[in-house]
């Protein structure tokens, strides 16, 4: 029967070689039997241009298309870390770039996927930082740098939010209730997929007086996390590593 997969939140970095294995058996084992690969962001911990041709990029690439080319679509959104991931690698990976927001027919049932970031609205701080990364001007100067000075600034940026998010409160860095409730209505959808937060679970929510589900993906720190949906219903299992 007709699965379709469901991953995010991978932070795959040359630091952490054990993920990236994990993700590599996954492609092989796993993601050839369904019939859709969604990457719902954050797959890279860092992304500073798809012309940083790092042996992970390169290793990635290639797997997916290997993926892609059996006749498993793969469909990637954008998360907070790898915003940058452009068409070069789209096209060397065989995927499709969705937008931030994107509604699809999961067995008849309209669904709103996404990252999850642009939901953690309390996070002040956050959303006027990543205004500013995602300004097409801020962008094409960003892309007019060397990558050896791509790569200074990534680093500057990734120990000052360390420092940052250390300060922060565990309920800042939750989504926002409301803000769910607003962007279900706004797409006229009664379930939600997304990443992000790393709080893997279902929830039953109400969306006015309907009944409806968020669903929320897992990290893959300590163990591999994957939604795995037929037309029975969605269920979040692990990879071990
Ligand atoms: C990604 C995050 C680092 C969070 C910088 C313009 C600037 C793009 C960039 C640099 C950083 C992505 C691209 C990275 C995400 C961090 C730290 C925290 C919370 C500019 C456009 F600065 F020059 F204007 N960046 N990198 N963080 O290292 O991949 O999401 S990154
Ligand atoms: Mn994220």
């Amino acid at each position: 029967s007709m699965t379709v997969l469901f991953i995010s939140d991978l932070h795959l970095s040359p630091t952490h070689p054990e993920i990236t294995q994990c993700f590599l058996r996954f492609l092989k084992e796993d993601a050839p039997k369904a019939s859709a690969l969604y990457v719902l962001g954050d797959l890279f911990e860092s992304w500073i241009g798809d012309d940083d041709r790092t042996p992970l990029q390169i290793e990635v690439a290639d797997a997916f298309k290997a993926l892609s080319d059996t006749g498993v679509p793969i469909y990637f959104i954008h998360g907070n870390r790898d915003f940058l991931v452009g068409k070069r690698f789209a096209r060397a990976s065989g995927m499709t770039l969705l937008p931030e927001h994107k509604v699809i027919d999961l067995f008849g049932k309209p669904t709103l996927i996404m990252h999850g970031d642009t939901l953690c609205i309390q996070d002040e701080a956050y959303q006027r930082y990543r205004k500013k990364v995602h300004n097409p001007f801020i962008q094409w100067l960003f892309f007019r740098l060397p990558l050896s000075v791509r790569r200074r600034i990534g680093e500057k940026i990734r120990a000052g939010s360390t420092k940052s998010n250390q300060e922060k409160s565990e309920d800042i860095m939750d989504v926002d209730q409301s803000e769910v409730q607003r962007v279900m209505k706004e797409s006229g959808v009664k379930q939600l997929i997304h990443g992000h937060t790393h709080r893997p679970d279902i929830h039953d929510i109400q969306l006015d007086t309907d009944p409806a589900q968020r669903i929320v993906l897992g990290d893959w720190y300590t163990q591999g996390s994957v939604l795995v949906c037929t037309e029975e219903g969605c269920a979040l299992q692990t990879r071990a590593f």
